[in-house]
């Protein structure tokens, strides 16, 4: 029989290529040296670093999915996943900011762009000289965004977009907006639009007192007569397949980051218990604590592993997009559950900023909400087991 090493209960390590753990390990590195010193002041100020960005850029981890001729790295899904396991290993508002670049902003460009827009936009959000944004949720539409309002409407050489969107995480420091409106020349289909800062009637303000996701700005996009050329238009896909097709990837990405959320503080939770003493003994002397131990490691080992199963299958290009709502499910639900468990366990010292464990909790509230919420995910596997939609 082979040996057990708590840490990485099932090997997921050997189960990676050379290449997948030279990359984790660069993310893993720059995660701890360069953004972990900072999150803690970051959080409590609710300052955003633009900066990030480009020192995420310089480190390749932007676009890792995107071919490299595009300033892309050409990587797997996996080393994906496994980069954005360790930067939410340090907080899950950097991983935010990652993934949507990454999933929501170049994918889109580079899978339905157009040659020229893919030339232009592409390096740029690679090097993170460039941020950017993807508006789909509005004030009235978030589960649902089939009911979306915004509206664009044909005009001499382009369009003319209306409308607002609600909860766009980067949009007040973005350059590129990806948005997302009902197209009165296509039928009303919906289609997407790569709009740029500065336009007239475009406007990008913050949305205050957000008690979650504090490294990560979030703001409303609003479009008040928005004029673009036609180049502005995604030509490669139109209807709520374009949007979801971006979803998928960084849905899939979240899977894998909320397992970094839940390991820091399951190893934190473990750590405290071993120096913390009460009746005479380590608290991880008790058997309570033990089955919360057990408890934490058993669900991240299951997560960690379905992540990679479905990661192998999406670089096979074999993934079914509720494969992806398994995972984003189960494993967002099981880091949150994890962190109010750690943040119990840490006793007084659970809600202080130091210990780090509230603070993923709180992001972890967001991170089980967007993207599609815990329930609506349950709502497409239920549909996918009897045939019969529950939305409506
Ligand atoms: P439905 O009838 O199911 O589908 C409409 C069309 O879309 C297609 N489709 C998909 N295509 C690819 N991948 C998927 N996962 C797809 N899901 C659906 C479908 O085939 C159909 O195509 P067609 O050609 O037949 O028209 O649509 P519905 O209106 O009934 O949708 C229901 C529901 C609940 C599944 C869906 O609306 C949903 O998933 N809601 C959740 C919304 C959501 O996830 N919003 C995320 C906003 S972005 C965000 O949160 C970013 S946070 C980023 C960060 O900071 O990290
Ligand atoms: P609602 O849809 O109103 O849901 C409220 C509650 O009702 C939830 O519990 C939900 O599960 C439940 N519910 C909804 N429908 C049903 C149903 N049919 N049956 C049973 N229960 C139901 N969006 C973007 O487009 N781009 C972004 O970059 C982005 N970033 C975000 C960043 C943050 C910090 C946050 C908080 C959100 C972000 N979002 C973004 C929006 C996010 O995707 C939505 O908040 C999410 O999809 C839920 O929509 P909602 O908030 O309107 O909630």
């Amino acid at each position: 029989l082979g040996s057990f090493s708590w840490e990485d209960p099932f090997r997921l390590d050997g189960q990676l290529s050379d290449e997948e753990r030279m990359l984790r390990d660069g993310a893993h590195a720059f995660a701890q040296d360069r953004l972990q010193p900072r999150v803690i002041e970051a959080f409590a100020n609710e300052t955003v670093d633009p900066s990030i960005f480009a020192e995420m850029g310089e480190m390749g981890l932007l676009g890792v999915t995107v071919p490299e001729q595009y300033g892309g790295a050409g990587a797997s899904y996996v080393a994906y996943g496994l980069i954005a396991r360790e930067v939410e290993r340090v907080d899950s508002g950097y991983r935010s900011m990652m993934s949507v670049q990454s999933s929501l902003v170049m994918y889109p460009i580079h899978a339905y762009g157009s040659e020229e827009q893919r030339r232009k936009y592409l390096p740029k959000l690679a090097s993170g000289e460039w941020i950017g944004c993807f508006g789909l949720t509005e004030p009235d539409a978030g589960s649902d965004p089939g009911s979306m309002k915004t509206t664009a409407r044909k005009s001499d050489g382009g369009y003319v977009l209306n409308g607002s969107k609600m909860w766009i995480s980067n949009a007040p420091i973005a350059d590129v907006f990806v948005v997302w409106a009902k197209s009165e020349a296509h039928g009303g289909k919906i289609r997407g639009f790569v709009l740029e800062k500065g336009l007239k009637g475009l406007s990008a303000p913050k949305i205050a007192g957000k008690l979650s996701l504090r490294t990560s700005v979030t703001g409303e996009i609003v479009l008040d007569n928005v004029e673009v050329g036609e180049d502005a238009l995604l030509p490669g896909v139109e209807g709520l397949k374009g949007p979801f097709g971006c979803l998928n990837r960084a849905r899939y990405g979240i899977a894998w980051g909320a397992m970094g959320a839940a390991e820091f503080c399951w190893h934190a939770a473990r750590q405290y218990g071993l120096d913390r003493r009460q009746f005479g003994k380590p608290l991880a002397q008790t058997q309570l604590f033990q089955k919360k131990l057990a408890d934490m490691q058993t669900e991240i080992a299951l997560g960690l592993q379905a992540a990679l199963r479905v990661g192998r299958l999406m670089d096979e290009g074999n993934a079914a997009p509720e494969m992806i709502s398994l995972i984003k499910r189960n494993n967002c639900g099981k880091a949150l559950d994890i962190a109010r468990m750690a943040r119990d366990m840490h006793g007084g010292n659970g809600i202080s900023e130091e210990f780090q464990v509230f603070r993923h909790m709180a992001n972890l509230e967001t991170v089980n909400t967007y993207e599609g919420t815990h329930d609506v995910h349950a709502l497409i596997l239920g549909r996918a087991q009897t045939g019969l939609q529950a939305f409506f």
